[in-house]
């Protein structure tokens, strides 16, 4: 080698140092490097066999292992540690998932964040649907409402319901005690905020019987003819079906009937509300037989010897049909004396003693009773006493 090949090697051995040394990283570019533990790139996030999440990131140098954040409420939370450069969520709910990874090691700590991924692709956006156990029909007592929430993707949060227009309570079990129409509110929350629109039913409670009345005297003459005014009121659910009946014959509300029988007469109605409480009425009565009767002398002046009950029977009764020994006037029973009752009845009158009567002076009314069979012949008149 001549001296000036040497110089020739020389220049190309030193641009080769040269060359490597500025290739070599400083001893205080390594340095700042690892005092700066960088996060992981490349962070993905797949939904995997329908339901499970897989993050999956690129290694960082220097790092030992790594930290998956979840983002909550804006809050970062730990939720798993590992050392490879993978994660996986199985089973996890419907509903939307921000994740952020954390690279670390022994010696230089924990990097910041790397970027945040999310399950944009699998948002839930639809509210929960709601339902109750209440249904339209009138219902008699306090009732327990029950409220069903579902939801499509995310899950139920929290139901929510209002009585009567009151303060909105949590909960989805709840008693109503007020009888008539109450007005029941709810709606529910899924997982990641959605709110179903408030729904409104309406639950009715009627827990009181219709009320019955009708103005009916105790007693009434054979033939008379009476309209029947009856009054069914339910202050709450309302009737539904009202009937009245005279002795099972249906007579129509304000309708007349005509007692055209003596006896007795069952007046009965019968009554429903919409709830299905059912009340009943009952009441019997007298249908006695009028006669008309005359008393004479009409005036009454002394209190001794005898007077005459003339009676006058309807055309279709005689005295044959009259138990004789029944009669009486104001309780005293006819005399029967040397004038047989038989030949008094053939006369159609009977005869009374004076003195058997204690009668205070003035206008006195005579009442004159006898029996036809099971039923009462009435008449009344009216004398002068002295
Ligand atoms: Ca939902
Ligand atoms: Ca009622």
């Amino acid at each position: 080698m001549n001296k000036q090949a040497f110089r020739m090697w020389t220049f190309v051995v030193m641009l080769v140092i040269v060359s490597q040394a500025s290739l070599m990283p400083a001893s205080k570019t390594v340095a700042e490097t690892m005092n700066t533990l960088q996060p992981p790139s490349n962070v993905t996030l797949s939904i995997e066999n329908e339901n499970d999440i897989v993050l999956r990131w690129s290694p960082v140098l220097y790092a030992t292992g790594y930290k998956i954040y979840q983002i909550i409420d804006g809050q970062a939370v730990l939720v798993r540690t590992t050392t490879g450069i993978a994660a996986l969520f199985s089973n996890m709910p419907a509903g939307e998932y921000s994740y952020t990874v954390h690279s670390y090691s022994s010696s230089l700590g924990e990097s910041g964040p790397s970027k945040i991924v999310t399950n944009v692709s699998n948002k839930d956006t639809e509210a929960p649907v709601t339902r109750s156990t209440a249904n339209e029909n009138w219902l008699t007592q306090d009732t327990v409402i029950e409220l069903f929430a579902t939801d499509n993707e995310s899950g139920v949060a929290n139901t929510y319901y209002s009585i009567n227009k009151g303060a909105f309570r949590e909960g989805s079990v709840f008693t109503l005690t007020e009888e008539g129409i109450n007005n029941v509110y709810f709606y529910s929350v899924d997982n990641v905020g959605n709110i179903e629109k408030i729904q409104t039913q309406e639950v009715k409670i009627d827990k009181t019987q219709p009320e019955l009345s009708i103005d009916l005297q105790d007693v009434y003459s054979l033939g008379a003819e009476v309209v029947l005014t009856y009054h069914a009121d339910d202050k709450v659910s309302g009737i539904s079906s009202a009937e009245l009946t005279v002795n099972g014959q249906v007579i129509e509300n304000g309708g007349s009937f005509k007692f055209d029988q003596p006896g007795e007469y069952l007046v009965k109605i019968e009554a429903e509300d919409h709830a299905g409480w059912k009340s009943t009425y009952e009441k019997k009565v007298i249908v006695q037989i009028p006669v008309s009767i005359e008393v004479t002398p009409g005036i009454l002046k002394d209190n001794n010897g005898l007077f005459t009950v003339k009676v006058y029977l309807p055309d279709v009764l005689t005295m044959k049909d009259i138990d004789l020994n029944s009669v009486t006037l104001n309780g005293v029973s006819a005399k029967s004396g040397t004038e047989g009752l038989q030949e008094q009845a053939e006369l159609g009158q009977f005869k009374f003693k004076r003195e058997d009567f204690d009668l205070v002076s003035g206008e006195v009314t005579l009442e004159f009773r006898a029996s036809l069979g099971d039923h009462d012949i009435v008449g009344k008149a009216v004398v002068k006493v002295k």
